[in-house]
């Protein structure tokens, strides 16, 4: 669908990417990845609008206002990932596509991390691949709008 508009949301200490623990995380900082989406965005034909807070309630709000102002939305939960039920309602309300994106393989590593509540709104699952998650949820979007339009 050209000119839809896709918000991407980011969970705590993303803001922190390329700083720390680039082994786990890689090299690219958020504002790296940001530029990517955009650049991406704009192949696609897509708007994008990427944030990013340490905040549940700020994420749950900006998941409300996408029903009225976005098209999709790709969210990268981070640490509520497998706790917020006020973000999976959130979601779930929205009654968008949804593509949940995690840089790393979260089913390689702590038992804790495993149980997405996250993914229970998500029309599909993206981990393990990095920075590159964001430009294939993008790519998804596209075709999943396209699908809809059809
Ligand atoms: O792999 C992912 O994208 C995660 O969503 C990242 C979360 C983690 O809790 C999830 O299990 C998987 C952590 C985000 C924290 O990001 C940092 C980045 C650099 C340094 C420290 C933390």
């Amino acid at each position: 669908m050209a000119g839809a508009t896709i918000l991407i949301l980011n969970g705590p200490n993303l803001n922190l990417l390329g700083v720390r623990e680039p082994e786990t995380y890689g090299r690219d900082t958020l504002a790296d990845i940001e530029e990517a989406c955009m650049e991406r965005g704009s192949v696609l034909g897509l708007t994008v609008d990427f944030r990013q807070t340490n905040t549940e309630g700020q994420l749950v709000e900006w998941i409300q206002e996408a029903r009225e102002n976005a098209d999709g939305i790709v969210i990268n939960p981070a640490g509520y990932t497998t706790t917020s039920v006020a973000i999976l309602d959130a979601l779930l309300a929205a009654e968008l596509p949804i593509i949940e994106v995690h840089l790393s393989n979260i089913h390689r590593r702590e038992a804790f991390r495993h149980d997405s509540l996250v993914s229970r709104a998500a029309t599909g699952v993206i981990c393990g691949l990095g920075a590159q998650g964001y430009l294939l949820a993008l790519e998804a979007m596209a075709r999943l709008l396209e699908a809809d339009n059809d």
